[in-house]
């Protein structure tokens, strides 16, 4: 094993130059996603960063998962940003003076000594979990890691599946584009223009202090992001999911969309869930036939088989969004995906739209050829880390080995040329956005492993 690891470094060390990207940005308790730009800690980014962190230390990945969900809400709800109560309000925007958690979200049950958001980041966490568990099972069950998390991730996968099963399909919707953590992808685009953006002068970006103003999302994108924030958080976080009481799930206004990414990442964690419940003592077989119950309502509802590939469903207008993004094929990660759907996924990511070992490095965020790509802005075209991350498992969940090998080269080498950025044009891996990025550098370890 040890000579295996030697040759997968190459010369100067990437394995050190990641790790001292993951200490650089380490707080005590968690990890910063990049200094400058993300402050704070961030659900998604925590779930990938301990997956990392596990190689070089399996304690600080047991804590990063511990702090986030030490902050979890009384309904289930995992927030998407934690903040740093020592980090100066003006650092990022929205800061915790927009969202007033701990008396906005008094009902849905918000901490009262610490500050959040209140919305959600997709659902990696369980997953992380059983991986940073595997890596280290004696201390895991020397701090009681996973009968400490067990319970807040069930109460998490509870919320998603319940409150915000806002379809009735048995699929979780997101409310926000931050919540599926791509924030101006083209597919937002349409449910997002029936949202009248909050004034510009209401509010002060933060992020143009450290990212070029062309490689981020637009001042109208902002407003609509307000707005839909703010509308939320005056409604005291609640959510509204078909068949409760009250105005339910098909309102003409707000924003509701099935995505195809949140949901194969809610499923993957409930089969890491299931073996998180057997290695606690129980079957996981219930758990197990959820996550495949589920498989079969992704494909049902977000499925295009004429164009290969998973599509958002916007729920205020009842129709498949009809753009190409990345959040589309990240389903190849699930192992009951029926095979001929597998099989057209890795057609899909190596055709015309996606490029993979043709046209591109790593995997676009969008579409090569939709009207709206842009190599450079955010994820309207650039590639990322994580996405490219999970379709490299989910090319080996289906057993196709020397391609998730192809990809797993071109990411350890952007990564290292790139200086661990936040995300790269695709054609040419070419940095953008934050250097020194924690999920970047973050995978990179777990694909030298
Ligand atoms: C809003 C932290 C986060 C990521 C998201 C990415 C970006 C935030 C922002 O940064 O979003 O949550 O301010 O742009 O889109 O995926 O989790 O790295």
């Amino acid at each position: 094993k040890a000579a295996v690891r030697e040759t997968a470094r190459p010369a100067g060390s990437l394995h050190l130059r990641a790790a001292e990207v993951l200490e650089g940005n380490w707080t005590g308790t968690s990890t910063v996603p990049s200094r400058g730009l993300y402050p704070h800690q961030w659900s998604w980014d925590s779930a990938f960063i301990a997956i990392g962190l596990r190689h070089l230390s399996p304690l600080r990945a047991q804590t990063e998962l511990e702090t986030l969900l030490g902050a979890q809400w009384g309904d289930g709800r995992v927030p998407h940003i934690v903040f740093n109560p020592s980090v100066p309000l003006d650092a990022y925007f929205p800061s915790p003076d927009f969202w007033r958690s701990s008396t906005a979200g008094r009902s849905a049950g918000a901490p009262r000594t610490v500050q959040t958001s209140g919305i959600v980041q997709p659902p990696v966490h369980a997953l992380a979990a059983w991986l940073v568990h595997v890596a280290d099972p004696g201390l895991s069950r020397a701090r009681s890691f996973l009968p400490r998390i067990y319970p807040r991730l069930a109460a998490w996968h509870r919320y998603l599946l319940h409150r915000r099963d806002l379809g009735g399909g048995g699929l979780a919707s997101v409310v926000h584009p931050w919540e599926q953590g791509m924030d101006n992808a083209p597919s937002w685009d349409a449910p997002l223009a029936r949202v009248a953006p909050a004034p510009a002068r209401s509010f002060r970006r933060a992020d143009l202090d450290h990212g070029a103003a062309e490689d981020r999302p637009t001042d109208l994108d902002y407003g609509r992001y307000v707005r839909l924030a703010a509308d939320y958080r005056d409604g005291g976080y609640a959510d509204h999911p078909t068949g409760a009481t009250g105005s339910g799930g098909r309102r003409a206004d707000g924003f509701a969309v099935e995505d195809p990414a949140f949901n194969a990442l809610l499923i993957a964690s409930e089969h890491a869930l299931a073996r998180i419940a057997r290695e606690l003592g129980a079957t996981g077989t219930a758990r197990h036939a959820r996550a495949e119950r589920l498989t079969a309502a992704l494909v049902d509802r977000l499925w295009d088989p004429a164009e290969g590939m998973f599509f958002c469903r916007d729920l205020r207008a009842d129709g498949l969004i009809p753009e190409r993004g990345v959040s589309g094929l990240v389903p190849l990660l699930l192992p009951a995906l029926p095979r001929g759907t597998a099989d057209t996924l890795v057609a899909t990511l190596h055709g015309p739209h996606f490029g993979l070992a043709g046209a591109t490095r790593l995997v676009p965020s969008y579409d090569l050829a939709g009207h709206a790509f842009d190599p450079h802005r955010y994820w309207r075209g650039p590639a990322w880390f994580n996405t490219n991350w999970l379709l490299e498992r989910g090319l080996r969940v289906h057993g196709e080995h020397a391609r998730a090998q192809g990809l797993r080269g071109a990411l350890l080498e952007t990564a290292d040329t790139s200086g661990f950025a936040e995300y790269v044009d695709p054609y040419t891996g070419e940095a953008c956005g934050a250097l020194g990025f924690s999920w970047t550098a973050a995978l990179t370890l777990d694909l030298l492993h």
